[in-house]
């Protein structure tokens, strides 16, 4: 699952590994019930990713015992699905939340034995559009952080050290051609560490001690440096996705978009429709991936002439 070069060491040393915040641990039979996993779906919501696990449900074909997905092992801090090859799980809000969900899934994943490579990470979630409408969908190929800069940085031992956020470029071409009938673009992502000051908005509750003219000034930049929308994880999911080897997609759909205000004033039905929308992207391409692995797969068992 982890690229050998990238996978810690000292795991080895563990008689067990608990994976506290999802409630599993390594002693347990994970390659029975993980080990065929290929894409893991995730989004800040829990209700979110059940609706999804459903979803995958309905369009991939595949039965679930008792006709709805049912969160395995524990649901305090993160809600977890699975249906056929796709994990469906939540990972609350910034980069800190998503940071222990990934390195709980990634030694889970490598616990069931899954090959390196075969397993895609997809982040579904929301954003505040960047130049454009809200119901867009973005599709980044970079991660920027709020400096608008191309990299990740993490105080380990108390010093700063910088991580890549490049995404997948093939995976989110594939996604965008594979998308259907729905309004996309590709873009930088931007992700903050807050989603009031540190999305330059005037909406806070405190004095942002600076103006409209500022606050469009960042945003400006931000649209010339090529992003296209706001959300608060994405350098936290490249950087780690890229240092594991593990091929990631970040797809959003934008909310508002940001050089008209700061509210999401949305209808309910309206944010309902696009955060739909952008799981639907996803879907139709994790059901063409499919297609074509099975076709892959029948085409090697065919005996040649
Ligand atoms: C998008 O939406 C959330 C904030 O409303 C946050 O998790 C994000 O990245
Ligand atoms: N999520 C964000 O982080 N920002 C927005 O503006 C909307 C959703």
């Amino acid at each position: 699952m982890i690229k050998p070069e990238a996978r810690n060491p000292h795991l080895d040393d563990l008689d067990e590994d608990f994976l506290y915040h999802l409630g599993l641990t390594s002693k347990m039979d994970l390659k029975a019930v993980f080990g065929d996993t290929k894409y893991v779906c995730m989004g800040g919501s829990a209700d979110r990713a059940e609706t999804f696990a459903n979803k995958v449900s309905e369009e991939l074909n595949i039965p679930i015992p008792g006709g709805s997905a049912q969160p395995i092992a524990k649901t305090e801090r993160f809600s977890m699905f699975k249906v056929g090859p796709v994990i469906s799980i939540n990972h609350g809000m910034g980069q800190p939340s998503l940071s222990i969900l990934l390195n709980e899934i990634a030694k889970l994943l490598d616990h069931a034995g899954c090959p390196q490579g075969s397993v895609k990470f997809v982040r579904i979630g929301t954003s505040g559009g960047v130049g454009v409408e809200g119901g867009t969908i973005v599709i980044a190929d970079e991660a920027l952080n709020a400096k608008l800069e191309p990299k990740h940085v993490k105080t380990i031992l108390g010093e700063d050290k910088e991580f890549p956020t490049k995404l997948d470029e093939q995976l989110a071409k594939d996604i965008f051609e594979l998308r259907g009938d729905f309004e996309a673009v590709f873009g930088k992502t931007i992700g903050t560490d807050d989603f009031y000051e540190g999305q330059a908005r005037l909406d806070g509750a405190l004095d942002p001690g600076y103006t409209e003219e500022d606050k469009m000034d960042y945003i400006r930049k931000a649209h010339n440096a090529g992003a296209r929308n706001f959300e608060m994880e994405s350098p936290e999911f490249a950087s780690f996705c890229l240092r594991a080897g593990i091929p990631a997609a970040v797809v959003c759909c934008a909310l508002l978009n940001r050089l008209n205000g700061d509210q999401v004033d949305a209808t309910p039905e309206q944010l309902a429709q696009y955060s739909d929308n952008a799981q639907q992207v996803v879907l139709n391409y994790i059901k063409a991936d499919r297609k074509k692995s099975a076709g892959a797969l029948l085409s090697a068992n065919w005996p040649s002439e």
